[in-house]
């Protein structure tokens, strides 16, 4: 799973109990004391994520069965059949959506295996498939875990187009800081639709989280969230959570409108955005590798989030993601509910889709 930061992060506050604007004096003494809090904190988010598994491996359900068909063709391979199985292994990559760079460059490395002899079975094959996948994986896109810094808040940007899932993932990931203690500020930056502002007060609402919201309708997102940043400095916040709007990212007001939303982040408070994470529909396959160039090239991802990896049988979009961009994947949605947003972890992944 997405290890957690394993240093002493000494700007959660401690759980619930702690008040709501601690003088100077006691917000240290807090820190101090919860020092060993995050650490902690970092390992039960592993042992929670382990503990998960079974939930990533039914999210992955249809790709799996997508690519079942890998297994029935290695248990029939023999050296004469090489080619024809290799043919057909990178069919079954490129229909799950690997990407057609990375399917050939598997079907490669495996082919050149058998003739050096290394592979002398299907399950040889099978391991050495799952390998390679592997180390694309964790060599591209390795620091999956979230960065959020030393001083409180942290700052999370999420972006994307509509419907991709970024405020579901925002209610989510919400979720999981506040299991943890942590004391969360949602910033309601989809100015554009009035029921965005709506779906994240209901998010805020079961997650027991605040809310900064800009009633006037002219509001503008660059504001709104540069408010709750600034609430977020002034009250101790321990993460600020900024959802934004998703207009076609070819849109280029939209885009316009996230670099300001950055830049103002950034003025109230040095440093931040910690993190700004794009959300992916899963669903849209390798369409999603030019949104995510895109949006990187105006504001800068720092890593993915995958939606909707239960709905599609393309799962391998998360390694075409990776080896195109070479920035991570720290989280996938495999369900609607509030725990299916899951830290990725490379491994869990593999052995998700290749049992
Ligand atoms: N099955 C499934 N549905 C999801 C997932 N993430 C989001 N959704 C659904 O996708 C739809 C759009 O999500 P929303 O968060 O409103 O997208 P936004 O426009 O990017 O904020 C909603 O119906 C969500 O419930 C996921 O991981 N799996
Ligand atoms: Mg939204």
């Amino acid at each position: 799973m997405a290890s957690a930061p394993s240093r002493a992060l000494p700007f959660l506050s401690p759980p619930s109990t702690a008040p709501r604007a601690p003088s100077v004096r006691l917000r240290c003494a807090a820190a101090a004391g919860q020092a060993g809090f995050f650490t902690r904190l970092g390992r039960l988010i592993k042992e929670k994520a382990k503990s998960d598994v079974d939930k990533l491996f039914s999210g992955f359900s249809k790709t799996r069965e997508n690519l079942s068909v890998v297994d029935e063709l290695l248990t029939y391979w023999n050296l004469a059949d090489t080619d024809r199985v290799l043919d057909d292994l990178e069919e079954a990559l490129l229909v799950s959506d690997f990407g057609p760079k990375i399917s050939f460059r598997i079907v490669d490395t495996l082919r050149d295996e058998i003739r050096d002899g290394k592979l002398k079975s299907g399950t040889e094959i099978k391991a050495s498939l799952k390998r390679c996948i592997l180390e694309l994986l964790t060599t591209k896109g390795s620091k999956t875990e979230l960065q959020l810094g030393f001083r409180k808040p942290a700052v999370i940007m999420i972006v994307g187009v509509n419907g991709g899932g970024k405020t579901t993932s925002l209610g989510k990931l919400a979720h999981r800081f506040k299991n943890e203690g942590a004391k969360v500020l949602m910033a309601a930056g989809d100015t554009f639709r009035a029921a965005a502002r709506d779906q994240l007060e209901i998010w805020a609402e079961r997650t027991g989280s605040e809310i900064v919201i800009d009633n006037d309708k002219k509001a503008q997102a660059p504001s709104v969230l540069s408010q709750a940043v600034k609430r977020g400095k002034r009250e101790g916040f321990d993460i600020v959570l900024c959802d934004t709007s998703g207009r076609l990212h070819t849109n280029y007001g939209l885009m316009e409108e996230l670099v300001s939303c950055k830049k103002v982040i950034a003025k109230a408070l040095p440093g931040a955005p910690n993190e700004i994470l794009l959300v992916l529909d899963g669903t849209t396959g390798l369409n999603m590798l030019q949104q995510a160039k895109e949006f990187n090239d105006v504001v800068g991802i720092t890593g993915f989030i995958l939606t909707k990896l239960d709905g599609t049988a393309r799962g391998g979009c998360v390694v075409s993601v990776v080896d195109e961009l070479g920035i991570p994947v720290k989280f996938v949605g495999v369900g609607e509910g509030v725990e299916d947003l899951q830290p990725f972890d490379a491994e869990a992944f593999v052995e998700a889709i290749f049992p």
